[in-house]
């Protein structure tokens, strides 16, 4: 298991590289140009700049999260064919700078989706929260106003395109969960063997929340939906980021099983807790199994049985002692969600040991 942490680039992030370096055990970044939009090129020179930032500090820059792809790409537009030859462009651009894994998605109009970012939790601090009843009478525009007044624009929820959204939920009108399907075979197809070609695996982030949200339409959202992903095609490039809060919002997929049955294709874990009520409305909290209700111990366990030796990170956090930060990523949660990692795997590490002995 290889530890990583998400880095948002130096002007965009208020964790710095010199913090990050502070916390045991962290060997890489996963970055991002953030600044750049879905469909554009990644220019190398601006790749290579974030190479020479994480130099300093020792960092590798194997794992990239995410290289978005352009709305035009999922719905399956005639246009989508020069946004695929500046995907393609940008896999070269970061396999120049060793790149070993790409996340993406495949979720239309948004990335993941919150009602609210600052929901306090019991103890007083604060977190990432999605109300059902919320987003089914709510306008998205207006979730997108509240949202966007954080200061902090979530990824996928930037106001420039979002500008658009009105055309982007018209168009989607056409498009179903099978038609969706159909365009991101045709995208991998196009895709995969640069992938290939370049030593890079693409590892898709499953549907967060892992249901329709505004009746747009969400396709992997569960164990069937994983299988019949990695069915597509069988290229060594053809990969999972699994991420255990995103599929873990739904009670009934059970992540320690995805993960065994799955193992030799997870490029990229996501590790992180939530809890679930009974309506469905779900919060974001501490990494502990105790604290949520998916099982980060189990999970754990599941990878370390499997001998996993992919890429890892403790995903969103909750906001801190007062800590200022993008929402779902300040240093505080996500730094003791690599510690609780590490201390479950270095147990089973010591069991296993004492158990070959
Ligand atoms: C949520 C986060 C997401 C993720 C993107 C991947 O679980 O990990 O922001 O980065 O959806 O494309
Ligand atoms: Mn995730």
């Amino acid at each position: 298991m290889r530890m990583t942490f998400r880095w948002y680039g130096e002007n965009n992030d208020s964790v710095s590289l010199k913090h990050i370096k502070q916390i045991p055990g962290v060997e890489g970044l996963v970055w991002a140009l953030h600044h750049r939009s879905a469909g554009e090129v990644w220019p190398l020179e601006e790749v290579l700049e974030v190479k020479k930032q994480a130099d300093k500090y020792g960092f590798h820059l194997d794992v990239v999260e995410s290289i978005n792809v352009h709305e035009d790409i999922k719905l399956g537009k005639e246009s989508r064919d020069q946004y695929i030859d500046n995907y393609k462009e940008s896999i070269r651009h970061v396999a120049a700078v060793g790149a070993k894994v790409i996340c993406f998605n495949f979720m239309p109009v948004f990335d993941w989706t919150r009602t609210d970012l600052y929901k306090e939790l019991e103890d007083g601090s604060t977190a990432l929260f999605y109300e059902t009843s919320k987003v089914n009478q709510m306008d998205p525009t207006e979730l997108i106003k509240q949202i966007t007044n954080s200061g902090y624009t979530m990824p996928g929820w930037e106001p420039e395109r979002l500008k658009t959204i009105k055309n982007s939920f018209k168009a989607y009108e056409e498009v179903d969960e099978e038609q969706l399907w159909i365009n991101l075979e045709y995208f991998l197809n196009e895709v995969l063997p640069v992938a290939e070609e370049e030593d890079i695996k693409l590892a898709i982030h499953p549907d967060d929340p892992p249901w329709p949200v505004f009746n747009l339409p969400r396709i992997i959202t569960n164990e069937r939906a994983v299988e019949r992903y990695l069915a597509i095609s069988d290229s060594p490039s053809h990969c999972l980021t699994l991420c255990s809060g995103s599929l873990g919002a739904n009670p009934n997929n059970d992540i320690p099983g995805i993960i065994r049955r799955f193992h030799n294709r997870i490029a990229f874990a996501h590790v992180r807790n939530v809890r679930i009520y009974d309506n469905g409305d779900f919060i974001e909290t501490s990494h502990r199994t105790k604290d949520g209700s998916v099982p980060i111990d189990e999970i754990v366990k599941a990878y370390h049985d499997t001998e996993f030796k992919g890429y890892i990170r403790p995903d969103h956090g909750r906001h801190l002692w007062n800590e200022e930060c993008r929402p779902g990523y300040g240093l505080y949660d996500r730094a003791l969600g690599v510690m609780h990692l590490w201390g479950l795997w270095d147990a089973y590490e010591l069991v296993k040991q004492e158990r070959s002995e």
